[in-house]
């Protein structure tokens, strides 16, 4: 690899430096003085630049170690992948980015499959991304799934990615962000987000896509009842899943239900009236007709440059929802605010000080470094 390639942070500091096993550039000097004795690694190191042009020319294991790098904690890490991504945000931007949120057993990876299936017979190309909030919390991560999504996964046109299992809510926010931004740069025209229905993960995956579906069940009328009002309102399209069998009649019952409490509703896209569709992820039936709702779509919020101001939208309320993280973060850190802050908290709850003087006592102290 050329020197002259690497960018200036990465020549600054020998000891944040770039080197990711696995993942970064190559130590030039240790891989010279190594490869006398050691055998070259067999993963071996890339630069950001030779990442760059691996990527944008499709390729995935590139794609895979950029996400990577991207869901890393390590703070040189962290240095890297703005880099990357900075160079990658020109080729991005072009796909239609779709949101899939559901409660557990509702169909959503069996749908992602089948629909992912489709997608890619049609000639498209798929990057299936997901948030687990849970995961967040466990540690653990979902698309254990890609189980479930056997087809998809062997289907070159398709790129599935695990949830990042570690991490804030807000770290996984911005890390799935970026891959996005990543899968488009790498050539993927339709982007997939799926979280589990769950709470407040629906409304960061509404904020990062185009288009938001809401992927439920028949047996429903207590469901129906018990549903947040507030998801139904977030949502662009509701499939009613396993309209099949016995259940397809049901399945009907339930699109007229939710149709009729839709159009209480105020919809979520400016001139685009939110509809409930059924569907069967099993059979297939259905499945092309909510592609077709999408496009539809695209169409529509494309011409009324609804869809252009959404993203912008949605780019500026990213930006101030990371500077609110950080400042939040570089608060909590401070190291005197940390040793402060249980003795104002006490004297707050027992009554000694005010909150608002207690507040203001500690950022005098934060502010004043
Ligand atoms: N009859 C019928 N069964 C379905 C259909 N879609 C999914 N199922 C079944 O429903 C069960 C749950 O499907 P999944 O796709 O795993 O559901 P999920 O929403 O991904 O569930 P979690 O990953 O747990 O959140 C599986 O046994 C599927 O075979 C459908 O359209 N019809
Ligand atoms: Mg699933």
């Amino acid at each position: 690899m050329a020197d002259s390639k690497r960018p200036e942070w990465q020549e600054s500091d020998e000891h944040t430096s770039t080197y990711m096993p696995g993942i970064s550039s190559t130590h030039d000097g240790f891989q010279k003085a190594s490869s006398k004795r050691f055998k070259k690694p067999k993963n071996t190191d890339v630069s950001v630049q030779e990442m760059v042009d691996q990527v944008i020319k499709g390729d995935r294991m590139m794609l895979s170690k950029a996400i990577t790098l991207i869901e890393s904690n390590a703070e040189h890490h962290f240095k890297m992948a703005q880099e990357l991504l900075g160079q990658l945000l020109q080729y991005s931007g072009k796909s239609i980015r779709i949101g899939i949120t559901g409660v557990p057993g509702a169909g959503k990876s069996t749908f992602i499959e089948e629909f992912g299936m489709l997608l890619c017979e049609l000639g498209h190309r798929v990057a299936v991304l997901a948030i687990d909030p849970s995961s967040t919390i466990s540690g653990g991560s979902i698309l254990g799934d890609k189980t479930r999504m056997e087809r998809l996964v062997r289907n070159e046109n398709a790129y599935i990615r695990p949830s990042p299992s570690s991490g804030t809510l807000g770290g996984v926010h911005r890390k799935t962000r970026e891959t996005i931004l990543a899968c488009e740069a790498a050539g993927f025209d339709i982007i997939i987000v799926e979280t589990v229905g769950v709470g407040q993960s629906e409304v960061i995956v509404r904020g990062m896509v185009d288009f938001f579906m809401l992927l439920t069940i028949t047996g429903a009328g207590d469901q129906l009842q018990g549903m947040k009002k507030g998801i139904m309102e977030l949502a662009d399209a509701i499939i009613v899943n396993k309209a099949d069998g016995d259940n397809k009649s049901l399945a009907e019952k339930t699109r007229k239900e939710y149709n009729q409490i839709l159009h209480f509703l105020m919809p979520p896209t400016k001139g685009w009236e939110t509809k409930a569709y059924c569907c069967s992820a099993l059979t297939g039936e259905g499945i092309g007709a909510i592609w077709n709702v999408i496009k539809a779509f695209r169409e529509n919020t494309r011409e009324s440059g609804v869809l252009e101001e959404r993203r912008m939208l949605q780019a500026k309320e990213w930006m101030y929802s990371q500077i609110t993280e950080r400042l939040e973060q570089s608060f909590y850190q401070h190291k005197e605010i940390k040793e402060l802050l249980p003795y104002y908290q006490h004297a707050v709850i027992n009554g000694h000080s005010t909150v608002s003087m207690a507040v203001d006592l500690l950022f005098s102290k934060y502010l004043n470094e």
